[in-house]
């Protein structure tokens, strides 16, 4: 009976008054008790012993947050054409070329234009790159005016001077200080990034905008791919690009991505092996965060505040948590044995710092039955001392955010595992 109720809920739209009454849990001692699902033990029962059950395993929990969460993506089977919007080969004061092409997603006559903005270090034969998407657009990033603005839909901000729904060049620069180009250029590090709303708009438009337009023959049903999951597709066509650009590694990639980004960078991480370093910043509820936790953002609410980024099914576990046949733990686990970056803010309690740091613990040892160390500590380590194995955590001082504090870490965990 309980399972019909569950079933029948995924359907039924959410009464508007759950987002209004919603009090979040701030306090650490009203977390209720839970049994996280285990990484290392297959839904029959058997254990996982060794690296090929573990092959079986992450395929069988990979399935779970396709089908339960973010739903399923097509397969691409598209064409991409490419334009060259501008260059400028002595960007950074010399140091570096950047670029902007328009990547153009055609499919059965229908077509995307994806604006993909690049940074590459000169005297670097083969540069390691970030790739993550972007929130208020290209020109944001620097102030340099060759930049396009973007022409897609993007939220309104009166901060920002975006109104109508469109971004304006009136922000030219205002998010440098959360993407520190030069710092990655000075250290041989390329960047590769791209507004995510030219991927899908953030807003519940029943999916007949950004890349899900491409798919009109898909039948969609309650697994379908919902929004973080259009953004991390988009994030392997960056990839599809890049593995033509010459002066790019392939082999060292790592995907990045704040918050409502973050999430997508870590599913990104999860269907596209060719990321071989993921980063998630501040991604707490639907991230990094543990969904049994109920601390700060809960899965009822960010269903309910966004009802287009996860697929229906997922609607079934609000305010049933422990019925979830997954958790948040095994998102980072199915990266391994890949290193993983979690980074916290003390004062994003929205997140669940302590939640995201507890993840990671509990992937460990899907890393360790690999051969890797994982996460070094069990500890919550104290603001501003981060912790790097294979799997790397802080929990920096001040508010959500991707701030400079956050990339010097993620450059040192770079260099860490790369140079
Ligand atoms: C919040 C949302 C979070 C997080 C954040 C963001 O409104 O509740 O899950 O994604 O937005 O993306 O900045």
């Amino acid at each position: 009976m309980k399972r019909l109720i569950l079933a029948l809920t995924a359907f039924m739209p959410l009464a508007p008054s759950l987002a209004q009454n919603f009090i979040p849990n701030y306090d650490e001692s009203k977390v209720p008790d839970y049994v996280l699902p285990d990484p290392l033990q297959f839904a029959n029962g058997q254990r996982v012993h060794d690296a090929p059950d573990w092959e079986n395993r992450r395929i069988e929990i990979l399935r779970l947050f396709e089908e339960e969460m973010f739903g399923v993506s097509p397969a691409w089977d598209g064409q991409m054409q490419l334009l060259e919007l501008s260059r400028n080969n002595e960007a950074l004061g010399g140091k570096a070329v950047q670029q902007e092409v328009k990547l153009t997603l055609e499919r059965n006559g229908q077509w995307v234009d994806l604006v993909l903005l690049t940074y590459l270090p000169k005297g670097v034969d083969k540069a390691p790159m970030f790739v993550g998407l972007n929130f208020y657009g290209n020109h944001t990033i620097s102030a340099d005016e060759a930049i396009h603005v973007t022409k897609s839909w993007i939220r309104n901000n009166a901060d920002m001077g975006y109104t109508d729904n469109r971004a304006s060049d009136s922000n030219r620069g205002s998010r440098v200080t959360n993407w520190p180009v030069e710092e990655m250029v000075n250290r041989g590090y390329g960047l590769a990034t791209m507004y995510y709303g030219d991927i899908d708009p953030d807003f519940d438009d029943g999916f007949a905008n950004g890349v899900h337009a491409l798919f009109p023959d898909e039948i969609r049903n309650d697994k379908s791919w919902g929004s973080v999951a259009a953004w991390a597709w988009g994030i392997s066509r960056i990839v599809d690009y890049l593995e033509g650009v010459p002066g790019v590694d392939h082999g060292r990639l790592a995907v990045v991505g704040h918050s409502r980004l973050g999430k997508a960078a870590l599913w990104a991480a999860a269907v596209d092996s060719r990321f071989t370093i993921a980063i998630s910043n501040n991604s707490g509820c639907g991230g990094a965060a543990l969904s049994r936790r109920r601390f700060g953002e809960t899965v009822e609410r960010i269903n309910t505040s966004f009802p287009h980024w996860f697929n229906r099914r997922f609607r079934i576990y609000n305010n049933e948590e422990d019925s979830l046949p997954m958790d948040q733990h095994q998102l980072i686990a199915i990266l391994a044995p890949h290193p993983v970056y979690i980074a916290s803010a003390a004062e994003d309690l929205w997140a669940d710092p302590k939640g995201e740091f507890l993840s990671a613990v509990a992937a460990t040892p899907v890393y360790q039955l690999l051969g890797k160390e994982g996460l070094p500590v069990s500890e919550w380590p104290k603001v501003e001392v981060p912790v790097m194995g294979t799997l790397g955590y802080h929990v920096r001082k001040g508010g959500h955010g991707m701030l400079y504090y956050d990339w010097m870490q993620y450059l040192d965990f770079a260099d860490r595992h790369w140079k």
